[in-house]
């Protein structure tokens, strides 16, 4: 059974959305050949994972339609989802790892490739935000557990505790019954994963989660490599990706989105091919989900997964809406 995480159904949020419902899964096609469920393009714009991905767009569609910067956007954008007590693959409320900490992984990526990224961090709120100051304050592109919170504090991050009631009882239930196992399923993801193109057609992108609910402790996944969680070449296009981060870190998902979208393919088969790629490689794909997301230079989107469930929020002038993904299986 797919659980409320796995929101199968398409809704319609305004009266102008422009919805296509995918379910496609034919032939590969090149970008010229429009598959049905690509939509339309233009920008601003901007698009994320799953159905809090349309209240995390409305920050980020504050920051783009007053003519700012799509960096800030997808900032703004997934500090909603960050703050969001009831997500709880997210910040604040996210499930814990097997020991009972919260530990967040996150990174961002700017138009000119800059790209910044924090892993096994504990006691932040906004992890993304840190990640930004990784990308513009310091030399490198990642910091790590106690070193990133050493980092946040001295920027004036604040410690809090991030594990709320309804993510500790969470956690208290599954010891009695887990042995101490992580849990490795379909359901088990919320990630999300955000892309923005500006109106002077920049394109940044934003990905941000506590990972797998009761991981290992010190587990991290494939939501702040850069290359994995998320790519963005503003030549070419921007992709997310969310699921099992095991199966994008072995394949560099977002990577290979938007390589094949550079030789041609649209972002949708661009996300299918790389969902071909987990299938053909990792014999496990099948018990597993993984959902890619991605928009080209021009502001067409796409969406693929390895499994039903998958869907995105889109956000541009005439249209508001959540979309369904095409799966695989
Ligand atoms: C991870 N990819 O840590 C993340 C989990 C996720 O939606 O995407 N959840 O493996």
């Amino acid at each position: 059974m797919l659980n409320r995480r796995n929101f199968i159904s398409l809704s319609f949020l305004t009266a102008f959305s422009t919805i296509l419902k995918s379910s496609f899964s034919g032939a590969l096609l090149k970008a010229d050949e429009k598959p049905p469920g690509d939509t339309e393009h233009g920008f601003p714009m901007v698009i994320s994972t799953w159905k809090h991905g349309i209240a995390a767009n409305e920050a980020a569609w504050q920051v783009l339609v007053q003519g700012g910067q799509s960096l800030d956007a997808v900032e703004q954008g997934v500090r909603v989802t960050e703050a969001d007590p009831d997500n709880s693959s997210v910040g604040v409320g996210g499930f814990p790892d097997r020991d009972g900490d919260v530990t967040l992984d996150a990174c961002i990526m700017d138009p000119k490739g800059k790209a910044g990224s924090v892993t096994f961090l504990q006691h932040i709120v906004h992890p993304v935000s840190v990640a930004r100051l990784v990308m513009e304050k310091t030399p490198h592109v990642m910091l790590s557990g106690e070193g990133a919170l050493e980092f946040a504090l001295q920027n004036g991050f604040r410690k809090e505790d991030l594990l709320t009631d309804k993510a500790r009882k969470a956690w208290e239930e599954w010891k009695e019954k887990s042995h101490y196992k992580p849990v490795i399923n379909v359901e088990n993801h919320d990630t999300i994963g955000m892309l923005a193109i500006d109106k002077n057609g920049d394109i940044s992108g934003a990905c941000t989660t506590s990972g797998l609910a009761f991981k290992m402790h010190g587990r991290v996944g494939d939501s702040p490599i850069i290359g994995a969680g998320l790519f963005v070449d503003n030549e070419v296009g921007g992709a997310v990706a969310t699921g099992l981060g095991e199966l994008v870190m072995k394949t560099l998902g977002s990577f290979l989105v938007v390589e094949f979208m550079r030789s041609g393919y649209s972002p949708r088969e661009a996300c299918r091919l790389a969902v071909d790629r987990i299938a053909d490689k990792l014999p496990e794909y099948d018990r597993n989900q993984v959902g890619y997301l991605a928009v080209n230079k021009a502001g067409e989107t796409g969406a693929f997964a390895i499994h039903k469930g998958f869907n995105y929020a889109l956000k541009r002038e005439d249209v508001n809406a959540l979309l369904d993904s095409g799966a695989l299986l």
